[in-house]
């Protein structure tokens, strides 16, 4: 049950903002390479790269124009070799971030294909005339707002972007163009990779004959946490989810599974049952859940979020936040409270089935930045899509007090670095035992210690909010997210509390319930 994967923590490295060694104001691989070991002493085994390829970033590297090198501002060949090394010295795996859904519409295939329908990659992208009445061929719209159709003056024809007008997207159902996919895969995970995170794989196949989706009704269209409204007012039925993903799939695994490497999709499917499809037998080995991504403090809707997937889908990677959603802390109502509610659910989900995935900062409970409207560079706003600008969680990471945080000794960061406190960065936490960096550090250490917490069958105790409970073999997890104090319901049996959220004294001995300060977590392990 469950790979090398679900034994060790992951954590996504946004590359340009993580750490800057030559002094241009970019985060770059060689800081990356740097502080492997800092990573590895937070008890990581698993990290994932965000794209590195050549692009113009017009979506910040997820517009790749060359698959197979590197942008040379974030490094090259050798500097990625080196990194790699590294990992391999410290005994960490590294997955490079694959976007197969589009390519940058400077991508030499695209320009190609943008010369007429004669073309040899014409039909590498997704071509129609216009619809009856003239414009775009159907009423897909783009996730960064507006319709997913461009227009081409030259041929007359439309081309589809699911995301931003430069990032076309792919037609998977040309055989060349898997081909040419299988390619890049076996020639990265030669290179040292142990697999992919990747892009949008639940979108990259469309219906053939690219039916409208059906509106929403207005009254059922719920924003999502970036204020995103456009999107949700279609089914998405023909645009995403179907069936012959599955093989698609499958022919990538036997690329991947050959070679011990993994496949984590980035899919954003939200009913448990649905996305389970994805990783029991559709042929991805792990996908992120969004449950939780997606919520902002709301105790009372956290059971369906997490009782339902943790018993129903394969492969979850648990994620709090991301490059691409206002930072947990952030989504739970600032700091202090923000970083005490953020630690709660690392804690409470540290034993679910799966395994955790931060997302840089996390760990030192960094919130979001204010980002001034005439900075914004984010494609989703700028187009229209959201409210909500993706450069605040996108902020370099604060290494240590100072004018550049440590991250950069240019005088300008190519992202705002916001105001951070020096008690947020990462010199000031490793020096204080009572920090949140250390909070992590020991859940994760607890993690690798008892095999029961990764492996252990689970079996939940109380699964209404605001107190939650499960057994995981012969440990357990007892939640209380209420604003008061709690007692939370323990499995039958003595159990001695091993790791608490508030940092109170472990070691003593429970039995049928434990008290838990409000918003806060333990960890236990029974007693014979
Ligand atoms: O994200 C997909 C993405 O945009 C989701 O967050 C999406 O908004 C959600 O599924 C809508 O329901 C990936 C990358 O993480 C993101 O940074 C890129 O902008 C995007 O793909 C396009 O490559």
């Amino acid at each position: 049950m469950g790979g090398w994967w679900e034994d060790l923590v992951g954590y996504q490295v946004y590359v340009p903002s993580f750490l800057d060694s030559n002094g241009d104001g970019w985060g770059d691989l060689p800081g990356v390479t740097s502080r492997l070991g800092y990573l590895a002493d937070l008890g990581v085994g698993l990290v994932w790269l965000s794209p590195f390829h050549p692009s113009p970033f017009a979506d910040h590297g997820y517009d790749v124009a060359d698959y197979r090198s590197l942008n040379p501002r974030l490094g090259d060949l050798a500097d990625l070799a080196a990194l790699l090394e590294e990992a391999g010295r410290l005994g960490l795996r590294v997955l490079m971030d694959l976007v197969p859904n589009h390519t940058s519409s400077a991508h030499a295939w695209f320009t190609d294909a943008l010369t007429g329908p004669g073309a040899a990659h014409r039909d590498w992208y997704i071509w129609r005339p216009p619809g009856p009445g003239g414009g775009p061929p159907n009423n897909w719209v783009s996730r960064f707002g507006g319709p997913a159709w461009a227009f081409d003056q030259a041929s007359g024809e439309y081309y589809l972007h699911l995301f931003a007008p430069e990032q076309p997207d792919l037609n998977w159902r040309n055989p060349a163009v898997a081909a040419e996919f299988d390619d890049i895969m076996a020639h990265w995970l030669d290179f040292g990779f142990s697999g992919f995170r990747l892009d949008v794989p639940h979108v990259v196949l469309k219906h053939p004959d690219l039916p409208d989706n059906p509106e929403v009704p207005a009254e059922r269209v719920r924003p999502d946490v970036r204020g995103a409204t456009e999107w949700g007012r279609f089914e998405h039925l023909y645009d995403m989810d179907q069936p012959d993903l599955f093989d698609l799939y499958r022919r990538w695994q036997a690329i991947t599974a050959p070679r011990g490497a993994m496949l984590l999709g980035e899919v954003n499917i939200t009913e448990p049952a649905r996305l389970a499809r994805y990783t029991d037998g559709g042929g991805l080995d792990a996908v992120f859940w969004f449950g939780l991504i997606e919520q902002l403090w709301e105790p009372e809707r956290l059971p369906p979020a997490l009782v339902g997937p943790a018993g129903t889908v394969p492969g979850l990677a648990w994620v709090l936040s991301s490059h691409d959603r206002p930072r947990a802390p952030t989504r739970y109502g600032g700091a202090p409270a923000g970083r005490r509610r953020s630690l709660a659910l690392a804690a409470l989900t540290v034993g679910l089935p799966g395994f955790p995935f931060l997302y840089q900062g996390d760990e030192l409970g960094l919130e979001d930045i204010d980002v001034p409207a005439d900075q914004v560079q984010d494609p989703l706003v700028l187009w229209g899509g959201a409210t909500y600008a993706r450069d605040r969680a996108r902020s370099p990471h604060p290494w240590a007090p100072g004018p550049g945080l440590g991250f950069t000794t240019a005088p300008q960061a190519w992202m705002p670095l916001g105001q951070r406190e020096p008690s947020e960065t990462v010199e000031a936490q490793v020096a204080d035992r009572g920090s949140l960096l250390h909070a992590y550090r020991e859940l994760f250490s607890l993690r690798g210690a008892e095999e029961d917490l990764r492996r252990g069958e689970l079996a939940w105790v109380s699964s209404s909010a605001p107190l939650l409970s499960y057994r995981r073999g012969s440990t357990a997890v007892a939640a209380n997210l209420g604003p008061g104090p709690g007692e939370v319901p323990l499995p039958p049996g003595r159990w001695q509390a091993v790791y608490r959220t508030d940092r109170s004294a472990t070691g003593t001995g429970h039995e049928g319930r434990v008290p838990v300060a409000p918003e806060h977590v333990v960890v236990l392990k029974t007693l014979p």
